[in-house]
């Protein structure tokens, strides 16, 4: 039936749509009937100009708004073969369907709003790659306002693959985003996956649909646009490998299909595991990433896996096992109709009934560690079990909970123990006091007083006294403008707040981001592409990598002074023998970003010294400027007065080579560490550090690797997600072991050494 019929009956059937305090006016019969008609027939005119009105304003006017919302609907002609020429809307049996549609939907067709709108189609052949690309890419940024789509088709049996190989949007999704449909319109229940911000090339972001069929849309908002995306579009027979399978034998792995790249949707795999008779199998899933918007993680409704009658969703640990004490295993693994995820990998493993962990220890959960992490202070297990029932040795303080954990995390501010213990008895025992920098306790009340009390003017540091803040005389911890004024307030540099009034503590803070954030995928230890655009690879010519360093601008590096002291037949303190890699991923791989320089100069602090390596810290010039880019950025440096508070998450990062050799990593490594109290630190190492280094130790456990290469950078988080030059790789193993703190470099000792020799 259609509104638009004029035969009587039918207004009839049309008017039972009005509301119901209306259906009592229709039951009138006689002369009234025909007022009633003209009467509703008017009210609903209005109506649809009201509608039309406000949609005119709303697609053509309205578009200051910040959030973006995109309609969509779809349509489905019943008695018609879908045609190949159907595929082209310029082709006259489209245009003659097209009319046929709109004249027996509307007598005559509506009038549109115009849209900024693009539309492509691809319809993919078999061996054949098409590439797609966001309106502008490479050679300038994406449109403001603008909606782009891209209808993918593919033959029957066969599914089609999109792989980005670049993609680059902002980074709120709120603003521009690219959305991924298992389907050719865009229905939120095939949506598969919304994607903006920056992906690495290391990263791959590739997704298969379940059918035939895809739909990529792309909307962006008024401002800040971004390069986009580059994708290439194939299509794959539809049985795609990797998607369960028997597996026997002793041990093995398996994975999802397309993993570490996104799953289909609408796909379930099954493995069917068989070890040895006798023996009883256990899996252990190495990466988990199946999260969904909707999911609930207490019943996995939605994608899953499941084995007996455990099921698995969320994210998960790497320390997640499942065993069944049966040879026989089937791992179940189910996705639905919306939104896909990475999916995992896994390892399966057969054991001895009797003795499920030969020679390593057995946590509760069923995972096998290393017999020496048992008792170390660090949680291997995942559940704490190898933490618990140990006797603290010396190098341990040992928590009222029972657990043992190093000394160094001691007086941090940190809780390691879960309960406090380490945290108690340090300082001003006096909990109404305040812990001065230097050390001194003083009364809470005479903080912020105006007076110095600590003697070294931290009790008068970070006081807002209302928005004004207040030039204050200049002592070791006040940070000191440009103009000589000395402000109280800590850390003011590149804090995106004007806090001098000549401007310069926000001045040259074009440091210390990166392109880059690092996702979940990566967690371990190699670093993603572009995550540390400061890392420099120093080469000694003839014998490959040997140091790190830091950019800090285009000209200048910093690294370890020992890195460039002579030793036997090399002249490592002669700039010729060394060569810089700049933007480098993988040692031996120059990537399209990585910029080689050679050394015009290196300037070694004057007192470093060999045996304390006390000033380890030196300058290199490069022969030439580089360019700074997503790849190649400046790290800031820290004002003399920046405080890096004690207990603070920061990273090393490097190939893990030592001055004196070792095997490093190909991919940069990274490590979380934590600063540890200099105090501490001190009694720990003998005596042996100085004000001019700070320690750090590593953070999680399974880290135990030589991550940082000496003279690399300790980067340490600042305001605005800016990261700051903490120190420099310097002893103590610069490698990032447990049970003993890594010594850097105080960047801030030697601000001015710096300024002095580089003017950065
Ligand atoms: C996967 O298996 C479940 C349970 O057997 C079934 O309901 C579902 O339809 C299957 N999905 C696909 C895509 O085959
Ligand atoms: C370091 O620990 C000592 C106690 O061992 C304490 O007196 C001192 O205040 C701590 N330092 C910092 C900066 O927390
Ligand atoms: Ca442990
Ligand atoms: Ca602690
Ligand atoms: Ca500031």
């Amino acid at each position: 039936m259609s509104l638009w019929t004029k035969e009587s009956d039918q207004w009839e059937t049309s008017v039972q749509f009005l509301p119901a305090s209306n259906s009592k006016a229709l039951e009138k019969r006689g002369p009234g009937r025909k007022i009633t008609l003209i009467i509703l027939v008017v009210v609903f005119l209005a109506i649809i100009a009201l509608i039309t009105g406000l949609l005119v304003w709303h697609l053509r006017y309205r578009n200051r708004v910040k959030v973006r919302k995109v309609y969509s609907g779809s349509m489905r002609i019943t008695n018609e073969e879908f045609q190949d020429y159907y595929e082209d809307p310029s082709s006259p049996q489209f245009r003659n369907l097209a009319t046929e549609v709109l004249n027996q939907v509307f007598p005559s067709p509506p009038a549109c709003p115009h849209l900024e709108r693009q539309s492509f189609s691809y319809h993919c052949q078999s061996g054949q790659v098409i590439t797609l690309q966001s309106p502008g890419f490479p050679d300038s940024p994406y449109h403001a306002n603008s909606y782009t789509e891209w209808l993918l088709r593919a033959d029957p049996n066969h599914r089609i693959k999109v792989e980005f190989d670049t993609f680059s949007l902002e980074n709120d999704c709120g603003k521009d985003f690219v959305r991924v449909y298992d389907s050719l319109v865009a229905l939120d229940k095939q949506l598969m996956a919304e994607k903006c911000g920056v992906y690495p090339p290391s990263e791959p972001l590739s997704f298969i649909s379940s059918g035939n069929v895809m739909l990529l849309t792309m909307v962006t908002n008024e401002d800040k646009n971004f390069p986009g995306f580059r994708a290439q579009v194939s299509q794959i027979p539809s049985q795609i490998p990797g998607c369960g399978g028997a597996l026997t034998g002793n041990s093995g792995s398996f994975a999802t299909p397309n993993f570490p790249s996104y799953y289909p949707p609408l796909i379930n795999c099954t493995w069917s595991i068989q070890v040895p008779d006798g023996k009883y199998v256990k899996v252990q899933f190495k990466k988990f990433l199946m999260s969904e918007p909707g999911q609930s993680y207490s019943t996995c409704k939605k994608d899953f896996v499941q084995i007996g009658s455990t099921k698995l969703c969320g994210e998960k640990s790497p320390s997640t096992v499942v065993s069944v004490q049966s040879n026989k295993m089937d791992v179940l693994f189910s996705s639905d109709m919306s939104y896909v995820d990475r999916g995992f990998s896994a390892e399966f493993e057969a054991f001895e009934p009797t003795d499920p962990c030969p020679g390593t220890f057995q946590c509760k959960n069923n995972m096998c560690v290393d017999s020496n992490l048992r008792c170390d202070g660090w949680n291997d297990c995942g559940d704490y079990s190898d933490e618990m029932n140990c006797k603290c040795t010396n190098a341990q303080i040992k928590c009222k909970n029972g657990l043992c954990k190093p000394n160094f995390w001691q007086c941090d501010s940190v809780d390691d123990c879960g309960d406090n213990t380490d945290e108690e008895n340090c300082a001003c025992r006096n909990p109404e006091d305040f812990t001065c920098q230097n050390g001194n306790c003083v009364s809470q009340r005479k903080k912020c007083d105006g007076q110095n009390d600590c003697g070294d003017s931290s009790d008068e540091i970070s006081c807002s006294r209302g928005a004004k803040l207040s030039v204050v005389p200049c002592t070791e911890v006040s940070y000191k403008c440009k103009n000589t004024q000395c402000i109280n307030k800590e850390n003011p540099e590149c804090d995106g707040v004007k806090d001098c009034e000549d401007g310069s503590d926000e001045a040259n803070c074009e440091c210390g981001t990166r392109p880059y954030k690092s996702s979940r995928i990566v967690g371990g230890q190699a670093a993603v592409e572009g995550e540390w655009p400061w890392q420099v690879s120093l080469h000694i010519k003839g014998s490959g990598h040997v140091c790190g360093a830091s950019v800090i601008d285009e000209r200048w590096l910093v690294t370890a002074a020992h890195c460039v002291q002579d030793s036997g037949q090399t002249k490592y303190s002669q700039p010729q023998v060394w060569e810089a890699y700049l933007g480098l991923h993988i040692q031996g791989k120059m990537g399209e970003d990585t910029q080689k320089r050679s050394l015009k100069r290196i300037i070694a602090h004057p007192y470093y010294n060999d045996y304390t390596y006390d000033n380890d810290i030196a300058l290199m010039e490069l022969d030439s400027a580089v360019t700074l880019g997503h790849s190649v950025w400046p790290i800031c440096l820290p004002a003399e007065t920046h405080n890096f508070p004690v207990g603070e998450n920061v990273w090393i990062t490097g190939w893990g080579a030592t001055r004196e050799g070792g095997s490093g990593a190909s991919i940069l490594q990274k490590a979380e560490v934590r600063t540890i109290n200099q105090t501490v630190c001190n009694d720990l190492m003998s005596g042996q550090i100085t004000s001019r280094m700070i320690c750090a130790g590593v953070l999680t456990g399974g880290v135990d690797a030589c991550q940082g290469d000496s003279g690399g950078p300790l980067s340490a988080p600042g305001a605005q997600g800016r990261l700051f030059l903490a120190g420099v790789v310097s002893w103590g193993d610069g490698c990032a072991r447990r049970n003993k703190p890594g010594i850097y470099t105080r960047v801030t000792k030697f601000r001015s050494w710096i300024k002095e020799k580089t003017g950065v």
